[in-house]
């Protein structure tokens, strides 16, 4: 039998000149040598004597930089699959995802040491500043394209959080169909703002950049540091979120600064929006401001990147999430299971050469992902025009909430808050919002004599959710509209929220 062919992702990165710079934050770069050298040693101590870990899982908690990269990239190296963590996460959460993920070794660099290690069940957590001492890698044998690189957890319908798989191949599928699509390049500089926990910051913006041999700049969001730090990169990808908070910022600065990020941001390549619906009013605001029309492509963790509007920025199309990417089919079904027709809303179903290999020791869930034809239900409704641009128009499941760009489950969220002492019932929606794309709202029926506040609420959650998943308003209601069957009807819920707002 032919054996597979060893990793694409690891096999590029080994292409770059040593001498270029990789990674960089607060002003501090490393180059693809010194990057190749970090990760050789988080490898070789990860392996010790064996020949590789076989695709066992490594858990790992580390600031956004460059010592994340290096230490996902030595995971990789080792023949392990990354589950990167976040410092976002709450104890709670922590505590789940290393239970489920069950990993061979788990990481943390020392600022975050403490919080993993309390997570852990006494598991023992290792230092990366500790690894960083280690000897250079020798000849590690190199993992092959079908073995497992990452696991990174989605929020879906289920409640609990899923491990979504992904192999070496879909990885540099993802990456690869981005360099020809945006044409990355090696003299690339990117501005990255997102978090490294999910596809978009990790996956689309970092291990974009490294793929292409292009350099990675780290920079925690905060709006007029970003529009700073645009005078001097290349390229610039983000959520709808972080475009209207740069734009909030904008409209509220002086004249002259104005004037100076507007001719920053002139001179980019490229600004790319995705993870929520960039609003067409969003994008005529940013080209107004800077001269730069906004890419918007549409994808998901378990799939990668599926559509994307046209480099050409005279081809771009407002609103819309345009064409399938290299390797990718999108088939818009209908209700019956049957592809619609031109301008009428389905379902899009998605082949990839992208797709995850599945959901962690969930062979029922990933199966059930799947229609009879192999195509994955993304759970997204569009439309595609006579030119094939495909458009959004929401999603099937209001359980599913997309806010600053995170998905989040309002089922999850739900069964944290259940706890409060004073809730007695509780539906949990996302509320349309222009900033946030929908905002966390709690409707909630108190127990008889409780008095329950927001504030009460909020606190209560920051214990065991992470920030981006805290409500953000509350409703007390005297009682859940619910069905025939007694299921709460989330529609009505939300449709009396917007009307209130309105
Ligand atoms: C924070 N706040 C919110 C909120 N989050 N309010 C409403 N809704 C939310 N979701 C409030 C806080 O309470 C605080 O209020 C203020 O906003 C600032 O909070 P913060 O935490 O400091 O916000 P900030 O750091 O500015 O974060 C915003 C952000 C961040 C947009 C930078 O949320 C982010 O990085 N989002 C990206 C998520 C992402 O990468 N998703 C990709 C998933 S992959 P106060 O009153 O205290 O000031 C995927 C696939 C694909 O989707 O296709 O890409
Ligand atoms: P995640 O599961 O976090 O990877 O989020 C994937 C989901 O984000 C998709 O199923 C969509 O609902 C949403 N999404 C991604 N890109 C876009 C976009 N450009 N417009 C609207 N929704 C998007």
């Amino acid at each position: 039998m032919k054996s597979p062919a060893p990793s694409p992702l690891l096999a590029r990165l080994a292409t770059h000149r040593a001498d270029r710079i990789a990674l960089s934050s607060s002003g501090l770069p490393i180059t693809y040598g010194e990057l190749d050298t970090r990760a050789g040693a988080v490898a070789r101590t990860l392996v010790g004597n064996a020949r590789g870990l076989g695709g066992a899982a490594v858990a790992f908690l580390c600031e956004a930089g460059p010592a994340h990269l290096a230490t996902l990239l030595g995971i990789l190296r080792a023949g392990g699959m990354a589950v990167p963590l976040s410092p976002l996460h709450t104890r709670p959460e922590l505590e789940f995802l290393v239970a489920n993920a069950a990993p061979v070794t788990l990481l943390a660099s020392e600022g975050l040491r403490a919080a993993l290690t309390a997570a852990a069940g006494g598991r023992p957590v290792t230092s990366l500043e500790a690894l960083a001492d280690a000897p250079p890698a020798g000849e590690l044998e190199p993992p092959a394209s079908d073995a497992p690189a990452l696991m990174l957890y989605t929020s879906g319908t289920t409640g609990r959080p899923k491990g979504v798989r992904l192999d070496h191949a879909a990885v540099a599928a993802t990456v690869a169909a981005l360099e020809t699509a945006w044409r990355w390049r090696a003299d690339d500089r990117l501005l990255h703002v997102l978090p490294l926990h999910h596809t978009h910051g990790l996956i689309v913006a970092a291990l974009g950049a490294l793929w292409a041999g292009g350099e990675a700049r780290f920079l925690p969001f905060e709006a007029a540091a970003a529009w700073d730090a645009l005078g001097d990169v290349t390229v610039f990808m983000a959520v709808p979120t972080i475009y209207a908070k740069l734009m909030e910022t904008f409209a509220a600065a002086p004249a002259e600064r104005r004037a100076r990020w507007a001719a920053g941001a002139a001179r980019l390549r490229l600004f790319t929006s995705g993870s929520a619906a960039l609003p067409a009013s969003l994008l005529e605001e940013f080209r107004a401001a800077t001269g730069q029309t906004i890419l918007e492509r549409y994808g998901m963790t378990e799939l990668g990147m599926a559509l994307s509007n046209p480099y050409d920025r005279g081809r771009r199309v407002p609103g819309a999430v345009g064409t399938p990417l290299p390797g990718v089919v999108v088939d818009l079904v209908g209700d019956d299971g049957n592809a619609v027709g031109v301008g009428e809303p389905g379902e899009l179903r998605v082949r990839s050469t992208q797709m995850f290999s599945g959901y962690h020791g969930d062979a029922d869930a990933t199966a059930a992902s799947f229609d009879a034809d192999g195509r994955f239900r993304t759970g997204d409704t569009g439309t595609r025009d006579a030119s094939g641009v495909i458009r959004l128009l929401g999603r099937t499941s209001v359980d599913i909430i997309k806010s600053a760009g995170y998905k989040l489950s309002a089922l999850e969220i739900e069964a944290a808050l259940r706890e409060h002492p004073a809730v007695a019932e509780i539906a949990v929606i996302g509320a349309p919002d222009a900033t946030w794309g929908e905002r966390v709202t709690a409707c909630v029926v108190a127990r008889a004599g409780a008095a329950l506040r927001l504030d009460d609420l909020v606190a209560f959650a920051r214990e065991r959710l992470a920030p981006y998943k805290i409500p953000r308003a509350l409703r007390l209601l005297p009682e859940l509209p619910r069905n025939a069957m007694g299921k709460v009807q989330k529609k009505v819920l939300l449709a009396s929220v917007v009307e209130g707002a309105s």
